[in-house]
C-alpha cells in the first residue's frame, strides 16, 4: 500500500493565535508529507509494500537492513505527527474530572504537571518530543530523540508535543518556552483521555 497524508480535523488557522496558520500548513504539508514520501520510497518494490502500517512495524526486524532504518524513522515520523495533530484542537477544551484526577494522582496538581512538562521540554538538548506517558499505573513525562516513541519500550504515550524548531520557529523563533506555554490553550483533552483509556 501507499501511505497518504491524513487530513486535519481543523483548518490551518484554527489554532491561532497559539499556533500560527503558516506553521501548521508547512508542518503538515511539507514536514509530515516528507515522512510519508520517504516511507513510500523505502518500501516501494519490496514485499512489504502491501502491508498495513501496524503490520509493517511488527515486521520491522525482518526488513532488509538497507531499508530498515528508513522505514523505522519515517514510519514513526508519520505516526508521531498523525498523533500530534489529534491532540490539538481549536481553543476551549478542558480536561474532564477523571483525567484531571489521573494527572493529579501522578503529579500532585495540574500546575505541577505543566511546570514539570515545561522543564522537560526545555531541558534535553536536541529532544524531538516531550510526552505524557502511561507507564504501568503511573503517568510520567518523557523525552525522546529522533522519531522514537515510548511504545518501543512498551509504554503508551497519551500526549506528545513536537519540539523541533519547525513546530514553532516562525512564530516564537528561539523561544521554545513560549510555544509550550501557548500550546496548553489548544490541547484536545478529550483525545488525551481517549489515549489514556485506549488499549495501546
Ligand atoms: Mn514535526
Amino acid at each position: 500500500m501507499t501511505y497518504t497524508l491524513p487530513a486535519l480535523n481543523y483548518s490551518y488557522d484554527a489554532l491561532e493565535p497559539y499556533i500560527d496558520a503558516k506553521t501548521m500548513e508547512i508542518h503538515h504539508t511539507k514536514h509530515h508529507q516528507t515522512y510519508i514520501d520517504k516511507l513510500n520510497t523505502a518500501i516501494a518494490n519490496t514485499e512489504r509494500a502491501d502491508k498495513s502500517l501496524v503490520e509493517l512495524l511488527q515486521s520491522i526486524d525482518i526488513l532488509p537492513s538497507d531499508i530498515k532504518a528508513a522505514v523505522k524513522n519515517h514510519w514513526w515520523g508519520h505516526r508521531n505527527h498523525s498523533f500530534f495533530w489529534k491532540v490539538l484542537v481549536p481553543t476551549g477544551s478542558q480536561p474532564s474530572a477523571a483525567l484531571e484526577k489521573a494527572i493529579v494522582a501522578s503529579f500532585g496538581s495540574m500546575t505541577t504537571f505543566k511546570e514539570r512538562f515545561m522543564v522537560s521540554a526545555l531541558s534535553v538538548f536536541g529532544s524531538w518530543w516531550t510526552r505524557l506517558v502511561k507507564d504501568r499505573d503511573e503517568l510520567i513525562i518523557k523525552n525522546t530523540s529522533n522519531q522514537d516513541n515510548p511504545l518501543m519500550l512498551g509504554e503508551k504515550a497519551i500526549l506528545g508535543i513536537d519540539l523541533r524548531e519547525h513546530a514553532y520557529y516562525l512564530k516564537s523563533q528561539n523561544r521554545r518556552s513560549e510555544y509550550v506555554e501557548n500550546i496548553w490553550n489548544v490541547i484536545n483533552w478529550a483525545q488525551v483521555e481517549e489515549n489514556l483509556n485506549s488499549k495501546r
